[in-house]
């Protein structure tokens, strides 16, 4: 997979070089690159932001960067924009479709990721509307809070994605039994010591009885996601 990054703060993204993703980079899996929206600026004072049109608090991001990097960064073939091929714009906002694992792991099987990153208040909509004639846009929120800026919500996005890509994590296995996949909450885990400063670890997982574990796992996921996360649960 491909994913080009706009941002005016590119050593935000310092951290992809390492753990995981890091090395799915050296390994060939993942190709990322970042770029500065303040070099498609023309100005002494690299500007990329101005007064809101109709006024208002803030400042908006101006379209002219944005058209140059998106101009860079994406293909000059007209795309089939409908087919669903070709690259795919994300800009993170709060006012965005919320992203889910499921999200997650239908972005993982893309060929080409393209991450915009909005401050301030904004970036002006002719940019969203400019990038949907030339790939298929979306504006995605990881949740209802408001950050300053898109890229703590990127780096999230691309971990969510990046351990999804095959041959990113070494053990596809341990992606089967977590959080979200199956809809509900994870169970809880344990390890040795078995007593630990007078806590046991519930003595069904060292019985060694493979349908009790299994049910003991269930029931222990369908009681947490009842008391932390009762939407995840179909009505009744
Ligand atoms: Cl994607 N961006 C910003 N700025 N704030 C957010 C968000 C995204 N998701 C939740 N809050």
């Amino acid at each position: 997979m491909r994913i080009d990054i706009v941002t005016i703060f590119p050593t935000f993204f310092d951290a992809l070089d390492i753990s995981l993703l890091g090395r799915a980079r050296e390994d060939g899996i993942l190709e990322v690159e970042v770029h500065d929206l303040r070099t498609f600026t023309h100005d002494r004072h690299r500007t990329v932001d101005d007064k809101p049109y109709g006024g208002g608090a803030g400042m908006v991001m101006k379209p002219e960067p944005w058209g140059e990097a998106l101009d860079t960064i994406l293909p000059a073939e007209i795309p089939d924009v409908a087919s669903g091929a070709g690259p795919i714009v994300i800009f993170p906002s709060p006012a965005g479709e919320v992203f889910t694992q499921a999200m997650a792991r239908e972005l993982s099987g893309a060929s080409h990721l393209v991450f915009g990153c909005g401050r301030y208040e904004g970036i002006d909509q002719r940019v969203f509307d400019y990038a949907g004639s030339r790939a298929s846009v979306r504006l995605v929120s990881l949740g209802d809070y408001v950050l300053n800026g898109g890229e703590v919500a990127v780096m999230a996005m691309i971990e969510a994605i990046g351990r999804l890509i095959p041959g990113v994590i070494g053990n596809p296995e341990s992606l089967v039994e977590e959080s979200h996949e199956d809809g509900l909450l994870e169970y809880p885990s344990y390890t040795k010591p078995s007593s630990w400063r007078g806590l046991d670890v519930p003595p069904v997982l060292i019985g060694g009885n493979h349908g009790a574990i299994a049910a003991w796992r269930r029931d222990a996921q369908l009681e947490r996601t009842r008391r932390v996360r009762p939407d995840l649960l179909p009505p009744e």
